[in-house]
């Protein structure tokens, strides 16, 4: 059954999850008619909030953003999940607590809950991650949760075109600073020692310091730390890169992807063959490509 583009935006401007749901899955599956419906949402978007929240398998990303999920509507905003992270427990990975913990928020109206399944789809992950954001943004949630997996560009890339990122790390599990990426660390606005009920979290904290960004103890099962960690966010929000800064960033994935989505399979067989022969080059071919 196909609804026409500007009568699923009237649906999605009601907030009907249905309808939500319905254009996620147009939109991550770039479906005919997923621009045009981007399209006439986007008038509509740049309200919400986006925030990644990344970190390694296990540091406790998906019980935090459930925490988060319940201060904030406790604080009566309505909230999106977009889950990257495959072993989610919202997508029904982990064990049966951690599961049970996330449905609580699947009867609430003023939760949308959505996992991506497109991995290592051509162009990356960050433009319809993005895309999926602005659909939520549309849809009225002031508030746009992004689990990631701190592992690969992919992710990377995704946390940096949120509004603000929560890097996750725990103590133990070999977790000290060596083991935490380098590069993970410089996309936080906040670092967030999580399991601060575990042994080490002190001395975590003492060498975390040394990357001068706000860090803040929670303890994801119980809540502990997590209304701090808003105040931090909010900060972070408040002197957080502009809307141009990102526009720059989004534009450049957006126009990266839409590139290679373009490229026909076959054309690009034809072409790696002539290259490989050495009957062509790869840079007049890329020009001709280009139209330059
Ligand atoms: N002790 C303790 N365990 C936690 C805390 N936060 C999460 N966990 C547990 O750590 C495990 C991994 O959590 P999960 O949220 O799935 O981690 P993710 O892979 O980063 O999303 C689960 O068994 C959680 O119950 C915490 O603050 N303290
Ligand atoms: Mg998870």
């Amino acid at each position: 059954m196909r609804v026409h583009p500007s009568t699923l935006a009237e649906h999605i401007l009601r907030a009907d999850s249905r309808s939500i749901a319905r254009a996620c899955t147009l939109v991550e599956n770039r479906a005919p008619g997923s621009v045009d419906l981007l399209k006439s949402l986007f008038p509509h978007t740049g309200r919400a909030f986006t925030l990644g929240i990344t970190g390694a398998p296990g540091a406790g990303k998906s019980t935090l953003t459930s925490a988060l999920v319940t201060e904030l509507r406790r604080r009566a905003a309505r909230v999106a999940v977009i889950a990257v992270d495959p072993s989610s427990p919202f997508t029904g990975g982990a064990v049966l607590g951690d599961r049970i913990r996330m449905l609580q928020h699947h009867a609430d109206p003023g939760v949308f809950i959505r996992s991506m399944a497109t991995r290592g789809a051509l162009g990356g992950l960050a433009p319809s991650t993005h895309d999926l954001a602005l659909v939520l943004d549309a849809a009225g949630f002031e508030w746009i949760l992004i689990e990631t997996v701190g592992v690969g560009q992919d992710e990377v890339d995704v946390a940096r075109l949120a509004g603000a990122t929560a890097v996750v790390v725990c103590p133990g599990a070999g977790d000290d600073v060596q083991a935490i990426k380098a590069g993970i660390l410089e996309i936080a606005s906040v670092l967030v020692i999580n399991k601060a009920d575990q042994p080490g979290a002190n001395q975590l904290e003492r060498d975390l310091s040394e990357w001068h960004v706000p860090i803040v103890r929670t303890v994801a099962t119980t809540g502990e730390g997590i209304a701090a960690l808003l105040e931090q966010v909010h900060k972070a929000r408040a002197s957080g890169p502009n809307g141009e800064a990102q526009w720059i960033l989004r534009l450049r994935a957006m126009y990266a992807e839409r590139i290679l989505r373009n490229l026909d399979p076959a054309r690009l067989a034809e072409a790696a063959r002539l290259v490989s022969g050495r009957q062509a080059d790869p840079y007049t071919i890329i020009e001709e490509w280009l139209n330059i």
